[in-house]
């Protein structure tokens, strides 16, 4: 018998994503049911050739379901995800919510599949956030090698990693600086169009971000608590897709050539890294890709081992609905699904 699913959350831009996904992906569903506010009631939503009709996340009767797939927020998941547990479904959010909490699994499958067995406590796996899923693929097999001891980040994140609004003010601040029609900003804090903002989420005591710490602590609970992490995250004006400027310091040597052949055949990677014209990746060309890929790999000689890398990933794919789609596949596979 296959796997019944609901996408909570279905109309948002992950939640559409995760219906694409999960039809791309053939997953063993023999129901899907799109879920959303009252609002949002009888929208049509593609599920592959199917439409869906969504249906009241207020009224659902989650008992009939083995899985749902949450992005709607951390207040909704705070709200709806032990109820949806307590129906006996497992939860898999994409939301900050439940990603610290020491009885909720933090999963990428390539790094930490194992952790889904956690699952059992809470009836919770938590996505991490999108700039840590694409980091930690690729810190993992360089980790393994040759152990990590700190990474130093830059990351240039998309405008839809702020949902549609996001990607919205960007397309109308654009188009609004082309016609001396200056909207001001909404959803970004400062002009996003032709411009940089070093500022994701809220500041907090330390002068970081929550961004920030988010990719210092998830990446500490996905890989190695030992890991020491610092990033600075910044929105730039890409519509889809996060690039990250990763350097690390590793126990051992690791050359250039040794990280790209490793990183070529780890799970999840592909390596475009030429040293000429058009030999790396740009967020433009991840979009719709699965892969996270990685480029400009140099040995940094300013530290010892040094290595930095260039790690770029569609954050609406790999970086919330691929992510949550492949824990959803770990636990089927895992037989953790109570239909599985
Ligand atoms: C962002 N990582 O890019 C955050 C949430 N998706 O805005």
């Amino acid at each position: 018998m296959g796997v019944k699913v609901a996408v909570f959350g279905a109309t948002g831009a992950v939640g559409k994503e995760m219906l694409t996904i999960l039809a791309e992906r053939l997953f063993p569903a023999d129901e899907v049911y799109a879920l959303a506010t009252r609002k949002s009631m009888g929208v049509e939503l593609s599920y592959g050739e199917k439409t869906l009709k969504c249906q009241d996340v207020e009224t659902f009767d989650y008992s009939k379901v083995d899985l749902v797939l949450m992005s709607a927020g951390g207040e909704p998941s705070k709200e709806w995800a032990p109820k949806i547990a307590r129906a006996g479904a497992i939860v898999v959010d994409n939301s900050s919510a439940w990603r610290m909490d020491p009885d909720v699994p933090l999963v990428v499958p390539e790094v930490n599949l194992d952790a889904l067995d956690g699952v059992k406590k809470k009836g919770i796996v938590a996505n991490p956030n999108c700039s840590t899923i694409q980091l930690v693929v690729a810190l993992k097999p360089i980790h393994d090698r040759a152990g990590i001891k700190r990474v130093s980040c830059a990351t240039y994140q998309s405008v839809s990693g702020a949902g549609q609004e996001g990607m919205d003010e960007l397309w109308t601040q654009t188009k609004g600086i082309y016609v001396n029609d200056q909207p001001t900003p909404q959803k970004f804090t400062k002009q996003i169009a032709f411009n940089v903002i070093p500022h994701i989420d809220v500041f907090m005591e330390d002068g970081a971000t929550k961004e920030e710490w988010k990719m210092t602590v998830e990446t500490k609970k996905i890989l190695d608590p030992k890991i020491k992490l610092f990033a600075t995250c910044a929105r730039v004006p890409v519509f889809v897709g996060h690039s990250i400027a990763a350097h690390l310091e590793l126990e051992d040597e690791l050359s250039a050539d040794e990280a790209r052949a490793l990183l070529r055949e780890s799970p999840g990677l592909m390596v475009i890294d030429k040293r000429e014209d058009e030999g790396y990746v740009t967020p433009v060309e991840c979009v719709g890709e699965f892969a996270t890929f990685v480029s400009r790999i140099r040995e940094d000689p300013t530290v010892e081992n040094g290595l930095a890398l260039w790690v770029v990933s569609d954050n609406l794919r790999k970086g919330a609905a691929l992510n949550a789609v492949q824990i959803a596949e770990g636990l089927l596979n895992k037989g953790l699904l109570k239909n599985s």
